[in-house]
């Protein structure tokens, strides 16, 4: 994702939204943030709660391993036709900003070989806060923080942070151990976002990514509208 990112959801973005025979492809959506702040979990997490009413597929990236993928099969939250990773072998950043072509070859792999498909999610290797989707990769993207990171990380900024389509703030369960103010978390979040959404989870309670599937769910009504 780009600064001058339009918010105007999926929908605006339909440059190649179609495949090579005219029907529509998947929306594809990134989930970026720093490292273990719950972006696998909240991509298992997802699939568990959407994968009986969507045809879901899965794009991981890490830097040297297959981590991330072997997590998401090991709890079998898709079959693993539908999981495929990304090994970035440098800064994730790059293979999901600037040099794009690993995870493209591995979305359109993913059409052909299980479509057609509703939605994939790809996965960041996560390092920072700068860290943003190419919107020739994704049409729209999650960035997700945590907690225990620090309450002041709304307040930092940075691109994810100021121009996701969504700021997901995980681990909520935690900020009793870490002494994070959740009123301020939120409030600093709005004030670096304007009307952009932001949802707070914690993903160790039933249902805890509820807020997330609601905002993709509207997110592929936009697209398929
Ligand atoms: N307490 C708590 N732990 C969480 C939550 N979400 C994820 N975790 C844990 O945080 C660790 C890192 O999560 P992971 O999804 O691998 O982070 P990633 O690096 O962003 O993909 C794992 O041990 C998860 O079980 C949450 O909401 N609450
Ligand atoms: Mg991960």
């Amino acid at each position: 994702m780009h600064l001058d990112h339009s918010h105007e959801g999926p929908a605006a973005v339909s440059a190649d939204a179609a495949r090579p025979d005219g029907t529509r492809r998947a929306l594809r959506i990134g989930l970026g943030g720093p490292v273990g702040s719950g972006k696998t979990a909240t991509v298992a997490a997802l699939c568990r709660t959407l994968r009986d009413q969507l045809s879901i597929a899965v794009v991981t990236n890490d830097i040297y391993t297959r981590e991330d993928a072997e997590f998401l099969l090991r709890n079998a939250v898709l079959p693993p036709e539908r999981i495929q990773a990304v090994e970035t072998g440098a800064c994730p950043h790059t293979a999901i900003r600037d040099d794009i072509s690993a995870n493209l070859e591995a979305v359109e792999d993913l059409e052909e070989a299980v479509g057609p498909l509703d939605l994939i999610l790809v996965e960041s290797g996560g390092d920072n806060l700068t860290a943003t989707f190419s919107k020739g990769l994704v049409d729209a993207q999650v960035f997700v923080i945590d907690v225990a990171g620090g309450d002041d990380i709304p307040r930092k900024g940075g691109p994810g942070v100021t121009t996701a389509d969504l700021l997901v703030i995980n681990k909520t369960d935690l900020a009793p151990y870490v002494g994070s103010d959740l009123g301020r978390m939120a409030r600093d979040a709005a004030e670096q976002r304007g009307e952009l959404p932001v949802v707070l989870t914690s993903l160790k309670s039933a249902d805890g990514v509820g807020p997330v599937a609601d905002w993709v769910r509207a997110q592929l009504a936009a697209w398929t509208a």
